[in-house]
């Protein structure tokens, strides 16, 4: 009997954490440390190698489970398939972190590339819905959780030749709203996270693998590093179970807003 009781308890404790877009920058970054935090991981991504590096890079520095799931979130019978099909000892996900994202090219928008705003608005908006959409039901059942919706300051105003991927995340901060009254009956904490300029592969993706013109973009200032905003992410599922942080807006200290930044030479 006393051994039962103990079991109970240490399952009541495992805590399940999924992460999309986890093979690189700020997904990667919080995968690591919330299974420093005790979380067991679902890591998202559609490059496997990738997956199998952080996979053994968690279990390195942690106790954590880990479960990768290889599948891309603009796919929605792949998002379906992938989570839906969960086994019961993965499927009671306290933690979802919608960050699988990008920026597509940089144009104004009377030279836009169509199938760039495609991408945007199919990864950025839609497969946040799709994953969202399987995992809210899931909490549901489960009584609990907390979803934290990576958006940007580009979702809070706009900058020349941002249009299409500032819409996506103007979108992304209006969906974390939404998606806050309606799972607020059940319960569930919902949580934006907006940050400036991260030092990621974001830029180099945003311009096509050109490495050079990403490295301007942080050029002559100290940008944030995915760690930060991991921080940032573990603080907001780290607070009492009756509090609620709303969003997070962080930048760089020398980025004023999306379109001010002090640079040394
Ligand atoms: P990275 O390019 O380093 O990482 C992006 C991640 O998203 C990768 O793991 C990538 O995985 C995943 N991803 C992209 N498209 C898909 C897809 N179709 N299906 C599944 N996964 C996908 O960039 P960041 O870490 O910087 O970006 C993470 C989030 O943070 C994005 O939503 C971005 O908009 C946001 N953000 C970034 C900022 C920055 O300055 N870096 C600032 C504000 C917000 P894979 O390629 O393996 O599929
Ligand atoms: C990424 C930050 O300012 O490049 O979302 O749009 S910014």
């Amino acid at each position: 009997m006393e051994k039962k009781k103990y079991i109970s308890l240490i399952k009541v404790k495992r805590m399940i954490a999924l992460v999309t877009g986890a093979t690189s920058g700020i997904g990667k970054a919080t995968a690591l440390l919330l299974a420093r935090h005790g979380y067991d991981m679902i890591i998202t991504g559609r490059r496997q190698e990738r997956l199998d590096i952080l996979s053994a890079e968690i279990k390195k520095i942690s106790n954590a489970h880990v479960l990768s799931l290889c599948f891309d979130v603009r796919r929605q019978e792949e998002v379906t398939k992938n989570i839906q099909s969960l086994k019961e000892n993965w499927s009671k996900i306290d933690v979802l972190v919608n960050n699988a994202g990008l920026a597509a090219g940089f144009s104004a928008i009377q030279e836009g590339v169509i199938d760039d705003w495609e991408r945007m608005i199919d990864t950025n908006i839609k497969g946040l819905l799709y994953v969202t959409r399987i995992v809210a039901p899931m909490m549901i059942k489960h009584g609990k959780g907390h979803i934290v919706n990576v958006g940007s300051i580009a979702g809070k105003e706009v900058y020349p030749n941002g249009n299409v991927y500032c819409a996506t995340k103007y979108a992304v901060d209006a969906l974390n709203r939404a998606m806050r009254l309606d799972l607020l009956q059940h319960g569930i904490r919902v949580t934006g996270i907006h940050p400036g300029m991260v030092e990621t592969e974001f830029s180099i993706v945003r311009y096509n693998g050109d490495e050079e013109r990403a490295k301007k973009v942080y050029a002559g200032l100290k940008p944030l590093t995915p760690e930060d905003i991991a921080e940032s992410i573990a603080w907001a599922l780290t607070r009492p179970a009756h509090v609620n942080i709303t969003e997070i807006v962080l930048t760089p200290t020398a980025q004023g807003n999306a379109t001010t930044a002090v640079r040394k030479a």
